[in-house]
């Protein structure tokens, strides 16, 4: 064991570090809490880098301080009180870095949010709050004046994993191949379906935005009267789809079990935080979300727990060689669940299409009435915003398109003559 506290020693520290204990149920990086002595001196998260998966460390510090100083100042300018508790502040070392490497391993120091918890199954409220916040994330990155790089490449590409997959059973280094036979099946059977995103990115007509990729429920801070403090676990922001943050979410907190549930029984898609978390999604993301975004919801939906069976079956295909497992099949206990929750994925989603679709009639009908409403004034300034809108309406069924494409011609027929 290391002596953490010489580690915690190299960063700009205030106050003396009394304990450190283990922290968080994270699978890739070793987290620990770090009390200190006196009450007005912070405490702080202490973690291990997994330096074998993430390689390039400078890159992954450098996209974390650029997403943490940019929702900084999103929020002071918005005007938002306790802006420390709602963004990740990390600890430079005396050399001016925000990381530290120790011959062998890498490590870093962040203020630890005080009074805020985190959840590993949550309620529609919670879940509801949790989409918004996702949804303002992702909003708050859309303007980031850095590029961000990639700090896992092809992180949720779908046909990258597939060849991953492919390529452990092709070389079936522990050989589990035979035993898990009847899942390669079932993931074949849906392998084209399920690249349906990087095959629309390719026809140009899917955007790849800043995502934080890795929207688990358990990586979202709420206060101690269930509002969302702050998204942490900032390794993976990266561009991606906007299905990554929707999808992980869901699979975990919609799943009524456990990600590694040996009781399959357990394991199903609750349909009660689906439709919190979309609608808080929805409005936390509605100033960008373009139709065929909207339309994939269900999609992305699926996309997770499948992907996710792919990576844990893989690596049990490999021997175990990712995630951190508590005991030999793991991995494949893992697959099994996160299949489970496919299948019930999949047998709700034409009933997601159309909530979602009722979601945005709701939605649209309000934005036309408004218009309707407005003063002449406010309809001319509702201009430009409206024609961002009137993308969304083509994600309608078609008998309410007609309604609102109407109406709101309308609208704009009243704008144009009176201007
Ligand atoms: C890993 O470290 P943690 O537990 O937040 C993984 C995610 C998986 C998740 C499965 C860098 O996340 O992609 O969805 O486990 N992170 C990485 O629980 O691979
Ligand atoms: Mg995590």
């Amino acid at each position: 064991m290391k002596d953490l506290s010489s580690i915690v020693a190299k960063f700009k520290v205030q106050g003396t570090v009394e304990e450190i204990k283990p922290l968080g149920a994270g699978l890739i990086n070793d987290t620990y809490k770090v009390n200190t002595k006196e009450a007005d001196a912070p405490d702080y998260v202490l973690q291990r880098i997994n330096h074998a998966i993430f390689q390039n460390v400078e890159m992954l510090q450098s996209n974390i301080a650029a997403v943490t100083s940019h929702i900084r100042k999103k929020l002071t300018e918005a005007g938002e009180s306790d802006i420390d508790r709602k963004v990740l502040s990390f600890l430079s070392t005396e050399e001016g870095k925000t990381y530290w490497f120790d011959g062998d391993s890498y490590w870093r120091v962040m203020v630890f949010i005080p009074r805020a918890k985190t959840y590993e199954t949550v309620n529609p409220e919670y879940s509801n709050y949790a989409g918004q916040a996702f949804g303002n994330f992702q909003a708050m990155l859309a303007d980031i004046p850095e590029t961000l790089g990639e700090t896992i490449p092809d992180f949720h590409n779908m046909e990258f994993r597939l060849k991953q997959l492919r390529d452990a059973v092709a070389t079936n280094a522990a050989g589990r191949v035979a035993e898990v036979q009847y899942y390669l099946d079932e993931i074949e059977k849906r392998a084209d379906e399920m690249s349906k995103a990087e095959r629309l990115y390719r026809e140009g007509k899917l955007p790849k935005r800043v995502c934080h990729c890795d929207t688990k429920v358990n990586n979202m801070m709420f206060d101690e009267d269930g509002k969302v403090l702050c998204v942490i676990d900032l390794d993976t922001v990266m561009p991606s789809f906007i299905f990554s943050d929707y999808g992980d979410f869901l699979r975990t907190g919609a799943n009524t079990g456990d990600e590694d549930d040996k009781d399959l029984d357990r394991v199903n898609f609750n349909m009660e935080i689906f439709k919190a978390f979309t609608k808080g999604y929805l409005k936390g993301a509605k100033s960008f979300l373009t139709p065929i975004e909207i339309e994939n919801l269900p999609y992305a939906a699926a996309l997770f727990p499948y992907m996710q069976c792919v990576r844990f079956l893989a690596d049990y295909i490999n021997g175990d060689t990712y995630y951190k497992i508590k005991y030999p099949e793991h991995n494949l206990v893992r697959t099994k669940a996160q299949f489970k929750l496919l299948q019930s994925v999949e047998e709700h989603t034409p009933e997601m299409t159309a909530f979602i679709n009722n979601c945005l009639l709701l939605w649209c009908q309000s934005i036309v009435k408004i218009l309707v409403d407005a003063e002449e004034q406010t309809v001319i300034n509702c201009i430009p915003h409206g024609a961002v809108r009137l993308n969304l309406l083509n994600a309608c069924c078609v008998d309410s398109r007609k309604w609102i494409f109407l109406t709101f011609n309308r609208v704009l027929l009243k704008c144009c003559v009176s201007l």
